[in-house]
């Protein structure tokens, strides 16, 4: 099913509880409504990036205090990663702050994707834009899924990112899903934009020549000397909406319930699970930025009955 812009800002307009039931039966007509999918973060290379992005810690554009690492050793990845699975997470997810990757560093990512996935994990990358060729490098590797956000509309793209535009970022999953890598593509709530870009930003989503599996959905941790470090607080019910609609519009996609955790109480958690959440990030640690600690967040999936295993959508594994 294809969704205009305009039909899916409606969707946005609708009554809450009414947006919120809409939302779960699509959501347990193609998932386990019980099952959250538990992906754990790790920065293989962190700051100094060359990118303008208004919201993030890691550009060299902006003095937000944040020390910078050059890429890690396999043999601490490695490491990472076994304490990732010990802990309950599934999938793990490599971040590296490039506008894109160095042959010569890719190289190294590459061994780095053997040996996680060697672990028996799931992989995850994001490391900027790829070139057809970098994508089929690392699908030969056994990664599993490739993150690269769009993070908001094309209209509003410009008010955060001056330095690549938005077809770069089309183009870079373009690469991703013709070499058949697993595309995990979302957004940022909480930037200043219109209820009519979070529209816009479902909509492209929806309607990519095929939807992404895995969808992302941060709301805004604002860090101190980027520029939207004070942007306005977002109302928690926007960003519950925003994942409610997600849920309706992209009905086979995992949608992670990411960036922002720390600050949110377990009850507005609870709504985002609810509205469809079916994944969060699972360790102390986002990127750069903080995220509940496991003790925390194996409390809230106990309280609430949700387990962390059988994460395949309902379709998908029969
Ligand atoms: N450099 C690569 C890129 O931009 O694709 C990969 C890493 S980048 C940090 C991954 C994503 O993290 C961004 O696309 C953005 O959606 C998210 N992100 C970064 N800083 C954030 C923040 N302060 N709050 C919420 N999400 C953030
Ligand atoms: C995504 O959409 N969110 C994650 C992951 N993909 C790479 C990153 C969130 C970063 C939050 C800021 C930080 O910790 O640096
Ligand atoms: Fe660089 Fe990615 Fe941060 Fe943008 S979001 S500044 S590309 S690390």
């Amino acid at each position: 099913m294809t969704w205009t812009p305009a039909e899916v800002e409606q969707l946005f307009a609708l009554p809450f509880v009414d947006l919120l039931f809409a939302a779960q039966q699509v959501h347990r007509e193609h998932h386990d409504a019980r099952a959250v999918q538990l992906s754990t973060l790790l920065s293989i290379k962190t700051g100094a990036c060359p990118e303008d992005c208004a919201y993030c810690p890691q550009s060299i554009r902006y003095d937000t205090g944040l020390e910078r690492e050059a890429l890690l050793p396999l043999a601490t990845v490695r490491e990472r990663a076994g304490a990732a699975k010990a802990a309950g997470a599934t999938r793990f997810c490599m971040g590296a702050a490039y506008r894109s990757p160095k042959q010569k560093d890719l190289e190294r990512i590459v061994a780095m994707v053997r040996e996680v996935r060697a672990l028996g994990l799931e992989t995850c990358a994001t490391l900027g834009m790829l070139t057809p060729a970098q994508a089929l490098q690392l699908k030969a590797a056994g990664l599993d899924y490739y993150n690269h956000n769009l993070d908001t509309s094309a209209e509003f793209y410009g008010e955060v990112i001056t330095t690549r535009v938005y077809q770069d970022r089309l183009d870079t999953l373009a690469a991703v899903r013709d070499a058949g890598i697993h595309v995990c593509c979302g957004g940022i709530i909480g930037m200043g934009e219109a209820v009519r870009d979070r529209a816009a930003l479902l909509a492209t989503l929806a309607s990519l020549p095929a939807p992404p599996e895995s969808v992302p959905i941060n709301q805004l941790v604002p860090v101190p000397g980027t520029p939207l470090a004070d942007a306005p607080a977002l109302d928690p019910f926007d960003f519950v909406r925003t994942i409610a609609v997600a849920r309706i519009v992209l009905p086979r996609a995992t949608l992670r319930l990411s960036a922002g955790r720390e600050t949110m109480s377990d009850e507005l958690q609870a709504l985002c699970f609810l509205a469809g959440a079916g994944s969060i990030f699972y360790g102390e640690r986002l990127l750069t930025t903080g995220n509940p600690d496991v003790e925390r967040d194996r409390a809230l999936l106990g309280r609430l009955g949700l387990t962390s295993a059988g994460t395949l959508p309902r379709d998908a594994a029969a």
